[in-house]
């Protein structure tokens, strides 16, 4: 990652922080920009700020206690005040593709759950039509191959499981993950919903229609997108 990169990140999971009021619980996504977020989020809680949040993987639970974020669940409380999350592609239509991190079924859960949603992201992430970037698919384990075969029938050009260190990764619920190659999708609404019928498909990367705002982390700043 080059400095300049990841200095763009910085400024915008930093500049996240801005629409988070005291007594929030806030959905805590997942990646390397908003790594920046729950940084400057510690910060505010070193200074008296109350809040906590619910984390969308084991490695943001992480940074959270290495920060000092208060954390909670979703036994406290099934609504979330906000969501703050980062994103691998965002469309001019807020749709986006996740998961890149392995973390997407969590991610969208708290996002799912959160009365507002704001993505950080590098404004390499920002793109006209999604697809560049494989859509990534948990699945169950078992039978996977099976569930492989039923997507590569619905016009996936390639598909990969995702592996880590030529191990198959297995994602924090226990499940793999298939990085499946569609070309520019079209309309990522219905193939959402198509995916969404192959059983053994857990969830996709495609986040349709949740998000209100996106920030975009520049060169010479951030802009806000509504
Ligand atoms: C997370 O952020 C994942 O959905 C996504 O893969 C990851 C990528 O963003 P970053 O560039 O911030 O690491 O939300």
């Amino acid at each position: 990652m080059t400095d300049q990169v990841e200095l763009r990140k910085k400024r915008a999971g930093e500049k996240a922080v801005e629409w988070i009021e005291d007594g929030m619980t806030i959905g805590l996504g997942s990646g390397s920009t908003v790594y920046w977020t729950i940084k400057k989020l510690g910060e505010l809680v070193n200074k008296g700020m109350k809040i906590k949040g619910v984390p969308s993987s084991i490695r943001t639970e992480g940074w959270a206690n290495q920060f000092g974020v208060p954390l909670t669940d979703f036994q406290q409380g099934t609504e979330l005040d906000l969501a703050i999350d980062g994103a691998d592609e965002v469309d001019p239509s807020f749709h986006l593709i996740k998961g890149g991190g392995g973390s997407l079924v969590r991610e969208k859960i708290v996002n799912a759950a959160s009365k507002n949603l704001i993505i950080v992201v590098d404004e390499s992430k920002v793109v006209s039509n999604l697809g560049e970037f494989g859509v990534p698919i948990e699945v169950v384990p078992f039978g996977w191959e099976v569930t492989e075969r039923r997507i590569s029938q619905m016009g996936c050009r390639s598909i990969q499981l995702r592996k880590s260190e030529n191990e198959i990764y297995v994602s924090n619920n226990g499940n793999y993950i298939l990085d499946c190659h569609f070309g520019y999708i079209e309309n990522a609404m219905n193939l959402h919903a198509q995916l969404k019928q192959v059983v053994g498909v857990v969830e996709t990367g495609l986040f349709i229609g949740m998000t209100d705002h996106v920030i975009v982390g520049k060169d010479n700043g951030v802009q806000v997108l509504r």
